[in-house]
């Protein structure tokens, strides 16, 4: 009977654990969200100098698509956090075999601004990333992807097609290699449209010589 009513207790003092630790003005995984209005699978071009491409410049098969991402952040209470750090909201490729290199620089993949008084922020401004991804990007915050959703079906791609943060001459014999090849492979598919051809060699030629600030 004692212990019963021990353990009781210890249940109770279990639930205002958790009650406590949904701390008003803490970002929650699972009732944040993020989402861009772009339809399909948008694909962004990057360089580590962050001269590759706006949000608003993404590219599908069908053409310019505006993939800016929109993050809504809540605590636990579903309230929104405001004023939230932007340096601690970015962008990572999820883990998936044989999708890429994707890398970013230091801070290079952070949100545009803060979160406003709604708790909302975006990601609207170039990347500082290189490398290619055709797995989904999460929307990380404090570390943690959100727990809302698998992630945003958003893909990249660099003239840094090695993915070692540098846009050089050793990325130009991977071009070629797929230019010559036939097999129109996403890496090389510089200003996106399925193909890869002379349309994408501007971006290779431009993007050469770009390194993370
Ligand atoms: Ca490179
Ligand atoms: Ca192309």
């Amino acid at each position: 009977m004692v212990l019963r009513k021990l353990t009781g207790v210890f249940s109770i003092a279990l639930v205002i654990g958790a009650a406590t630790f949904a701390v008003a003005g803490v970002p929650d995984l699972q009732l944040s969200t993020a989402s861009t209005a772009a339809a399909g699978s948008p694909v962004m071009y990057n360089l580590p100098n962050g001269l590759g491409s706006t949000f608003a410049l993404a590219r599908t098969t069908s053409g310019i698509v505006n993939a800016t991402i929109t993050l809504t952040v809540l605590d636990g209470g579903g309230v929104p956090v405001a004023n939230f750090s932007a340096a601690d909201m970015w962008l990572e490729k999820a883990v998936s075999a044989g999708t890429g290199n994707f890398i970013a620089c230091t801070g290079g993949t952070t949100a545009d601004l803060n979160t406003n008084a709604s708790g909302v922020t975006t990601w609207a401004a170039p990347l500082r990333a290189g490398g290619w991804s055709t797995a989904n990007t999460l929307v990380v915050i404090n570390g943690s992807p959100l727990t809302s959703s698998s992630g945003l079906n958003l893909r990249h791609n660099s003239a840094d097609i090695n993915g070692d943060g540098v846009a050089n001459l050793s990325d130009i014999p991977l071009f070629a290699g797929d230019f010559t090849g036939g097999t129109n492979a996403f890496r090389s598919d510089l200003q996106y449209d399925g193909f890869v051809n002379l349309s994408d060699i501007p971006r290779l030629a431009s993007g050469v010589g770009a390194v993370c600030p």
